[in-house]
């Protein structure tokens, strides 16, 4: 049993004072006159994860007793955003806290704003790992997430004449106090080297991996808190290590630079996150990393968790490690290798082992971000992996050979080693290949991987594809981040909503109750006094909170098409200034970005530097009376979202349909009351479903018809010939109307959009003025659009996590909730 500390046990606001004055004396070394606001904060956080560490043990120390079967999350990317809210819910600690610091004279809320986020993750992929944690744990379901400690995570976004200037986000400068190192339980990871070849005892022949270099792993656990579960999860996240810290003799030569050298290549192996989205470059440094982590974690689970002794051809019952994209795949030839050449198994006994323990889920459409590793690089850096990659090839390939014995092309075509423009290993080949499952993000998307990304696979494997559409945690995206909204929905149909969604469709009823309208209005509003605030307290924004909130945020990538919304704006900017449109028949509109670029991607920055010089000359224009105005607050991140989501009217999801896997920011917009105007892409498809065609704004080609326009050779300077408007907006960029004069600023932009338009934004813009033309009729009547509104909130309860966690748990996983105590 273990003994919570007294404060912990009684949980009133006395025993919290107590234990939070003992964490700030005896932990932080300070009392509380001279405390920084750090200091508090630290000091309160160390206290709060008292309150889970009973939690944390016990649901540890049931899970080595059960044995249960446990999901490992694999994943290069986890976005946790702010701990400290999450945790107090958890532990059901908010009232106690505030009421306990007031008495001291502090308030919460200025520690809160001391946080400093986790940047762990570059947007959806890394965001969807930490809702599918957090609902596991609620859901009460076994989980080790694996990942990496990065030292600095997703750059720190700045704006300097409007570009986007990159900082390095220092987010551990402060302490982090979320965190247990665990530097005794370091492991051991090699890498370069050669293979050799040698006679085992009984004289078989056999290969081994001699490898050149290594490094150390060490442990940072993270405890996951369900949410009235009882269970605390682990996250783990693996920082690398040199395995010797220094060369004293070549210190003591006074080479200081040359006597930690092997330190600092060790160390940059977990230093920085790849601020990349969707286009992985063939970085070294990338592929260390993502073996780093992989090889950490297998050993970590074969060695620590799994008991001493433990059979490993029972794994399966015990793991299921999902690949979180391609990022961990390289844990497929690591666990072959393991099994054959470090506990001596027979490949085919290895190989049906492995593949029971892997499943794959692809969250891009998107070919440029399909990892592919050059043969050269993996050999040279995983010589021994490649090898085993191979003959797992030449196995797979001879298997088709049989199936399709005259089809000799479909075999090349499915090869896991390309052989254009250079040999290279098709990392989602592989996974697909390994993994018992292969799962697309969002039924739309799960269907064009099955018809068109790996078609030939899922002919051959039929049985192999599934879909599990996302899904975001309520807590998190609606409790925590619109108290005001959660606070009216359990005061209408009670609190089960929190960890049962499905239970918002109580809501429907009251779409039709005035009172109840009025107060979701009311609440929407508050909502956006709360970011007006903010924004201008974080980045002297002014924004007013009378206009209609129309929010696009999300990476900055061609096809998510943050243009197409430019171009609208840019348009009626050109009718009000040429006086072809009435400012007073415009609807007032506040029209939010947030966006980061890829630091590599020239053209996403580009678009950046025009939005906000479009922003610029717009909110300087004083003949515009404030009825439009961009805001684009630098930075964009979890803990912007929280406060900018809740206040939004109308989400912007107007990807090129096709290209956008999922998507999981409309989900949170539509569960937080907000209307979409968007393509039939990703889970758009499915929300407008739920929602139904009254309560959404859809627009656009759909998949097919882009298909057809491609096919056929599209032309996007012929829409700007056609359409007037269009053409007039993209002139005033071009005529250097919001770049001083100056005609070439902005050029690159719109020559790119004429003549080659990637992703047909042209083709769709009148589609989309049309719909933002109903959005204004709509919003007009705003009862009407309360209702609809209302409706997404009710009809939204599809999109929780814990659905998709259901889903995963019932088509790939099977692993049944344990109770943690
Ligand atoms: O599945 C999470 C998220 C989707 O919602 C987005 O639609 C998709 O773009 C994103 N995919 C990536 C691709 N990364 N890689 N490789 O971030 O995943």
């Amino acid at each position: 049993e273990t003994i919570p500390p007294i404060a912990v046990r009684e949980h009133t606001v006395d025993a919290f004072v107590r234990e939070f004055l003992r964490e700030l004396n005896f932990g932080q070394g300070v009392d509380l006159t001279r405390a920084s606001v750090n200091d508090k904060y630290l000091a309160m956080a160390r206290t709060v994860r008292h309150y889970l560490m009973t939690r944390w043990l016990s649901t540890l120390r049931r899970q080595s007793e059960l044995q249960a079967k446990s999901v490992a999350y694999l994943s290069a990317e986890f976005l946790l955003g702010r701990q400290l809210d999450n945790a107090l819910l958890a532990a059901d600690l908010e009232d106690i806290v505030t009421e306990g610091l007031a008495s001291l004279g502090i308030e919460l809320d200025e520690l809160r704003q001391a946080e400093v986020e986790p940047g762990l993750g570059n947007g959806g992929l890394g965001r969807l790992a930490a809702c599918f944690i957090d609902s596991l744990a609620t859901m009460n379901v076994p989980c080790i997430g694996y990942g990496i400690r990065y030292e600095y995570g997703i750059f720190q976004q700045t704006f300097v004449d409007g570009e986007q200037v990159e900082k390095p986000d220092d987010w551990l400068r402060l302490g982090s106090p979320w965190e247990f190192p665990h530097p005794e339980s370091a492991v051991t990871v090699d890498f370069g080297g050669s293979v050799e070849q040698y006679q085992d005892d009984d004289g078989v022949v056999k290969r081994r991996w001699v490898p050149g270099w290594s490094v150390l792993g060490v442990p940072y656990n993270y405890m996951v808190p369900g949410y009235e579960s009882g269970r605390v999860n682990t996250l783990r996240l693996w920082s690398a290590r040199a395995t010797r810290a220094f060369d004293l003799e070549i210190f003591n030569s006074g080479d200081y630079a040359e006597a930690v050298r092997a330190q600092t290549f060790a160390e940059n192996i977990s230093k920085v996150l790849y601020p990349e989205d969707s286009t992985p470059q063939g970085k070294e440094l990338r592929l260390q990393q993502q073996y780093f982590f992989v090889a950490c974690s297998i050993k970590d689970f074969v060695d620590q968790v799994l008991p001493q002794g433990f059979d490993l051809h029972k794994l399966p019952e015990r793991i299921v490690f999902q690949l979180n994209d391609t990022h961990p795949v390289i844990a497929v030839p690591e666990l072959m290798r393991v099994l054959v050449d470090e506990k001596g198994w027979d490949w085919d006994d290895a190989w049906a082992t492995t593949q029971q323990c892997f499943a794959y889920t692809c969250h891009t459409l998107l070919p440029e971000a399909l990892e592919v590793w050059p043969v050269e690089l993996l050999g040279r850096l995983l010589p021994r992996h490649l090898e085993i990659i191979y003959r797992i090839n030449e196995e797979f390939l001879e298997e088709l050979r049989e199936a399709y014995p005259d089809d000799e092309l479909r075999v090349r075509r499915m090869s896991i080693i390309a052989e254009y423009p250079v040999r290279a290993v098709r990392m989602a080949y592989l996974a697909t290949v390994a993994g018992s499952k292969v799962n697309g993000v969002a039924a739309l998307h799960s269907q064009l991987l099955r018809d068109k990304v790996l078609d030939d696979f899922a002919q051959h494997w039929p049985e192999k594809f599934t879909n599990v559409t996302n899904g975001v945690t309520p807590r998190r995206f609606l409790k925590l981040s619109n108290p005001g909204l959660s606070g009216l929905i359990t005061e209408a149909i009670g609190d089960g909503w929190v960890t049962d969604l499905d239970r918002l469709k109580g809501l429907e009823p009251l779409a039709d109750d005035a009172e109840f309208r009025r107060r979701f209005r009311e609440i929407k509003h508050a909502n956006k006094l709360r970011i007006a605030d903010v924004l201008e307290r974080r980045d002297g924004i002014v924004v007013d909170p009378e206009t209609l909130f129309d929010v696009m945020v999300k990476r900055l990538h061609e096809y998510k098409r943050q243009t197409l919304k430019l171009l609208h704006i840019v348009s009626l900017y050109e009718q009000i200034t040429t006086g072809r449109l009435a400012l007073a028949d415009v609807t007032p509109r506040t029209f939010a970005f947030g966006a980061k670029a890829a630091p590599g991607y020239v053209m996403a920055k580009q678009i950046i530097a025009l939005i906000n010089a479009v922003g610029r000359t717009l909110n300087e224009d004083t003949s515009l009376e404030g009825r439009l105005r961009i805001a684009f607050p630098a930075n964009y991140n979890v803990t912007l979202a929280e406060t900018l989501i809740p206040a939004a009217d109308l989400s912007e999801q107007i990807s090129l349909a096709g290209k956008e896997a999922s998507g999981t920011g409309n989900m949170k917009f539509m569960l937080n009351g907000a209307l979409t105007i968007g393509t039939d892409d990703g889970a758009n498809v499915e929300i407008r479903q739920l929602v139904g065609d009254e309560n959404f704004f859809l627009f656009g080609l759909d998949e097919p018809q882009v298909a057809e326009i491609v096919e056929r050779g599209y032309q996007p300077s012929a829409y700007y010939e056609t359409n007037a408007d269009l053409r007039r907006a993209l002139d005033l960029i071009l005529s250097g109307a919001f770049s001083g004069g100056d005609r070439h600023t902005f050029e690159p932009v719109v020559a790119n959009l004429l003549h080659e338009d990637r992703f047909l934004a042209l083709a769709d813009f009148q589609a989309y003025v049309d719909a933002q033309a109903k959005v204004d009729v709509a919003y007009a009547d705003q009862e009407a659009w309360t209702r609809s509104a209302v409706l997404n909130v009710a009809r939204g309860g599809f999109f929780s996590s814990d659905r998709s966690m259901r889903d995963y748990i019932d088509r790939i996983w099977h692993t049944p909730p344990v109770s943690p105590s």
